[in-house]
């Protein structure tokens, strides 16, 4: 193997219709470090609540770091170079980008990383991340503070779905034939973690999304 090709991942501690769970591969001392990097991509891009292109207001807060950032409002939901207050996003912090090196494979590099805060009442419903230009690139999510219910499904809307409960320091990958599954957030458990001064839950995914 050269210098240059990425290691081999580690074994997942379970898959779950194919995604892979790293449960507490990051450990709290990291965790610590890249909570504060996200609260300095936060300073420079503060968290705003989306809407959806229906106008429904969506329950967790967001805001992004990389060359693209993820946005959703009355046009649509897209990627795009600048957060809604006009300003370049800021860069993928090196901390979170490690994540991506231990467990991405042999995947290009992410030029989005997406921040999803969710208070004790949020939650994300089922959906397919699929606005990415390459789908052979997998996704890379980071959980960190309260645990949250982990809902996953099939390529399409409807039938069967298995839950698990992500946990701060967990990382899940959807790749190959997971890429597509629906999946979402069911609830928080409020209180389950002190990593977050105020309590909540904080959701990395990293996405090669141009
Ligand atoms: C969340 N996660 O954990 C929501 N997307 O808050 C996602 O939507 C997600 O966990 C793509 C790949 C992995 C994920
Ligand atoms: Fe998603």
């Amino acid at each position: 193997m050269s210098k240059t090709s990425p290691a081999a991942p580690p074994s997942p501690t379970l898959t779950i219709r194919g995604a892979a769970l790293y449960r507490e591969i990051i450990p709290q001392a990291a965790q610590r470090a890249i909570l504060e990097d996200i609260g300095e991509v936060v300073r420079q891009a503060p968290l705003f609540a989306p809407v959806t292109a229906r106008g429904k207001p969506m329950s967790v807060r967001m805001t992004s770091a990389g060359a693209v950032g993820w946005v959703s409002d009355r046009g649509g939901y897209r990627y795009q170079a600048l957060h809604p207050r006009g300003t370049p996003w800021p860069a993928i912090p090196d901390s979170v980008l490690g994540i991506w090196h231990r467990v991405a494979g042999p995947a290009r590099m992410p030029d989005c990383c997406l921040v999803n805060h969710y208070g004790a009442e949020a939650r994300m419903g089922l959906h397919q991340d699929r606005d990415e230009a390459d789908l052979t690139q997998p996704v890379v999510s980071i959980s960190l503070g309260d645990a949250a219910l982990f809902r996953i499904g099939n390529p399409a809307r409807g039938g069967k779905t298995e839950s698990v409960w992500l946990s701060s320091g967990d990382v899940l990958v959807l790749g190959g034939a997971a890429r597509l599954l629906y999946h979402g957030i069911d609830r928080i458990r409020p209180g389950s973690s002190a990593l977050l001064p105020q309590g909540g839950r904080i959701n990395l995914t990293l996405r090669v999304a141009r």
